[in-house]
């Protein structure tokens, strides 16, 4: 198992760049948990605490390469292309939305075909073999792209991880494997889920490289990603990354996470938010200040609220379409 380090591998203008879109996702989160609170919205499943994992290894990615997602993957999304007034279309399930349409749980299950992210399932696990299909196919083709697949902890006891995983390595495919690791299958912990915390040492059973990150550490998962998708396009196949995050909201809002969290351990994982630990590495280094880092918070809490109210206004679906696109 291999082990990376904080790597100055970025300029200033990237690192600026994944804090805005840190900033975004932190954004359309809040928003929507108001928006719920104030029953405009039906559902929000936070992606609080899995911001700096999600646009490090998006980032490493190009634009012909794939996105299979779980349903958590807001900044992954953002990363690609997604607006934010996209993302409320979806919210307030508007037959403009692109996700699905206005069919689906906002973020639950939706694709976007021209952002090349693939189908988001709500089925825990069951993106993964299809992660390995996409970087089967590709290899048929001879193309050159890889699929970043992501997935929370739990998703690692699901059968699928194994044949997924294992397909993966047998046929050296083009896949990074990116488990979101924040401790928690909704309100089972990790210790009731496997006897080894670390992820990262099942490669090793399937003769890939493994590799542990901290999720608060952008650059460091960033260097992490980066050199996961280098070894997929010189066919060294598969990396299975498990980066280790605190999830900082329950886990959607049909859930309360102090029916199972102890009061010090939701103080600890507000303590690990990788938005605030890559602002103070940014500010320590000078290329912003905290009033700036506030600045672009703020403008992008402005924007999530005004593409709220936007997307509120929008048609909603026709009667008459609710069977148009649909299977069956
Ligand atoms: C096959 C399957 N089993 C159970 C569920 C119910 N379920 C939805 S989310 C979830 C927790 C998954 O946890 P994890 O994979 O760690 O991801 P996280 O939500 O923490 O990001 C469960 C058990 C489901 N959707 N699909």
């Amino acid at each position: 198992m291999a082990t990376t380090t904080r790597a100055d591998i970025a300029t200033r203008e990237e690192y600026l760049q994944l804090h805005r879109w840190m900033c975004m996702a932190k954004a359309l989160d809040d928003r929507m948990h108001i928006l719920v609170k104030q029953g405009r919205a039906p559902f929000v499943g936070s992606s609080r605490g899995h911001e700096g994992i999600q646009v490090a290894s998006t980032a490493a990615i190009g634009n012909d390469d794939w996105l299979v997602p779980h349903y958590r993957g807001l900044a992954n999304a953002i990363v690609r292309g997604l607006t934010m007034k996209e993302w409320m279309l979806a919210v307030f399930a508007k037959a403009g939305d692109p996700l699905s349409a206005g069919r689906n749980i906002p973020g639950g299950c939706y694709s976007y075909h021209r952002l090349k992210i693939a189908p988001v399932s709500q089925v825990v696990a069951s993106w993964i073999p299809k992660a390995a299909g996409i970087a089967y196919a590709a290899k048929l083709r001879g193309e050159d792209t890889v699929a970043l697949c992501t997935f929370g902890d739990g998703a690692t006891s699901q059968g699928e991880f194994h044949e997924g995983v294992n397909f993966a390595a047998v046929h050296r495919l083009a896949v990074v494997f990116v488990c979101e690791n924040n401790g928690y299958a909704i309100s089972v912990p990790m210790r009731l889920q496997t006897a080894n915390p670390n992820i990262a040492d099942r490669a090793a059973g399937y003769g890939i490289v493994g590799v542990t990150v901290d999720g608060a550490d952008v650059p460091a998962c960033y260097h992490a990603c980066r050199e996961a998708v280098a070894r997929a396009r010189r066919g060294e196949g598969p990396t299975l990354i498990d980066a280790k995050i605190w999830r900082i909201n329950s886990h959607t809002s049909e859930d309360n996470q102090a029916k199972y969290r102890t009061k010090e351990e939701m103080e600890e994982a507000a303590r690990h938010d990788p938005i605030a630990h890559f602002v103070a590495m940014l500010v320590e280094r000078r290329w912003i200040t905290s009033e700036a880092a506030a600045e672009v918070q703020a403008e992008c809490d402005r924007e999530a609220s005004e593409a709220a109210d936007w997307a509120e206004q929008q048609p909603d679906p026709l009667p008459e379409d609710a069977l148009k696109n649909l299977f069956g």
